[in-house]
């Protein structure tokens, strides 16, 4: 084998070698570590924020601060409506899958929120 040829086979190795690896290197870049939860207010009869943002798997949490009653619904029944949270009561979804999630107060509907999850 002449260098040339021995060359070639290491190069070639290398490419192999990194085409096999990138996957796995692929997988550990999606992998996020677990977010915190996320709070949102329920103040003066509005959301805030309004609009949120996250990451799939992160904990979203409600808390109202109003001295009237809410209730937390989503607008596509994409997940579990709270109870009537009254005032310092607090309700949790967590959301595992990527999408737009529109909800509002039952009680106010013109209370309007959306949680977007990447
Ligand atoms: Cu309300």
């Amino acid at each position: 084998m002449n260098v040339m040829s021995w060359m070639l086979v290491v190069i070639s190795a290398l490419v192999l070698s990194t085409a096999a690896l990138s996957p796995v290197m692929a997988a550990n870049a999606a992998m996020t570590t677990p977010a915190k939860p996320i709070a949102v207010d329920i103040r003066d009869f509005t959301f805030a924020p309004k609009t949120l943002t996250v990451s799939a798997g992160t904990r979203v949490v409600w808390t109202n601060r109003d001295e009237e009653p809410h209730v937390v619904v989503s607008a596509g029944n994409q997940f579990s409506p709270s109870r009537a949270l009254d005032t310092s009561d607090s309700y949790a979804v967590t959301f595992d899958h990527a999408g737009t999630y529109t909800y509002y107060c039952a009680m106010h509907p013109m209370m309007v929120g959306t949680v977007i999850v990447k």
